[in-house]
């Protein structure tokens, strides 16, 4: 019938609009998504390589945002914030991760130390998600703690910053060791001690949602990467650990993973290789459809392409 026609005609056209390509983001290289969602708008802050090929290393100085109100359009807002922005930071724009707190938007990155050996975390702040950002501290929020020789310089990076529904906010980071602290009010220092999470082959992006009734908390797994996840009810634990999440990307032996709810469907943003010359120091952002189980258990994400 034609209503029928009309309505199959009608899903195509939804579908082709809401599953976009992947890579997401083509012209710019972009990796290690973090999603913000503000006044109905997706913020994504993103790293960028800038290796000229996959034989190099992480060659990353800087971050970029884009905004979308269909996770398919992506608007530039440029660069508002470099490693140059942190006097005392010396490279290595590694993964980052946003919040809103009281109209102010907080940019929590990893980066190396100029004058202590190894990665530490910095924290930029701006009265609106697109920057202009500026070092908030004027020193590093965390920086490598050498004090026992279990310790490694790759400890303090990939920071994810959370806020209970009571206003509390965590900061969850490391690599090999994942850790959590509370956050002051004020979000720029650490409030009591730094404790020790218990993830099976815990790498490194460790990245915490809620969803419902329950509190996640994803990361890469392995090397090269896939992502596991964990459940709780509380955001101090005790977490469960659920498996895994995503499998391989492709050819990037890393895949840094961001979760949100938007306009009512749920997505898992990534990145891949997966543009002409990628791999794993030439990565793009890519995003796909993220699905619960009744018991708030997650579906292994479906990778897409087109
Ligand atoms: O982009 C540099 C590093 O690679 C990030 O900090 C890690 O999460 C991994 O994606």
């Amino acid at each position: 019938s034609f209503a029928k026609l009309m309505s199959a005609a009608g899903s195509a056209l939804l579908s082709a609009f809401v599953h976009a390509a992947n890579p997401a983001i083509t012209h710019v290289l972009t990796a290690d998504p973090a999603a913000l969602v503000h006044d109905d708008t997706v913020y994504l802050y993103t790293g960028h390589d800038e290796a000229k090929d996959n034989k190099d290393f992480y060659k990353m100085n800087k971050w970029l945002v884009f905004s979308s109100t269909d996770m398919v359009n992506w608007k530039e807002h440029g660069s508002p914030l470099a490693v140059g922005d942190f006097k005392w930071a010396k490279n290595n724009a590694w993964a980052g991760h946003v919040v809103e707190k009281d109209g102010k938007f907080y940019w929590y990155v990893t980066v190396s130390h100029a004058t202590i050996d190894g990665f530490a975390i910095g924290v930029a702040v701006s009265d609106s998600p697109t920057g202009p950002f500026k070092d908030a501290l004027g020193k590093a929020l965390v920086t490598n703690d050498m004090t026992t020789d279990t310790e490694i310089s790759w400890d303090d990076l990939d920071p994810a910053v959370f806020i209970d529904d009571d206003g509390q906010a965590y900061m969850f980071w490391g690599n090999t060791k994942p850790r959590y602290a509370r956050l002051k009010g004020n979000m720029v220092e650490l409030d009591g001690p730094t404790h020790s999470l218990d993830l099976p082959e815990f790498t490194e992006a460790l990245y915490v949602h809620k969803h419902g009734d329950y509190y996640y908390l994803s990361y890469a797994t392995g090397f090269p990467e896939k992502t596991a996840y964990a459940m709780s009810k509380s955001i101090e634990g005790p977490w469960e650990y659920k498996g895994i999440l995503n499998e391989l990307a492709g050819n990037s032996n890393t895949n840094h993973q961001s979760i949100i709810d938007y306009k009512g469907r749920s997505f898992f943003i990534y990145h891949n290789g997966g543009t002409p010359k990628g791999g794993s120091f030439r990565r793009s952002v890519c995003i796909d459809d993220l699905h619960y189980n009744p018991d708030g258990t997650i579906k292994r994400v479906v990778m897409t392409s087109e």
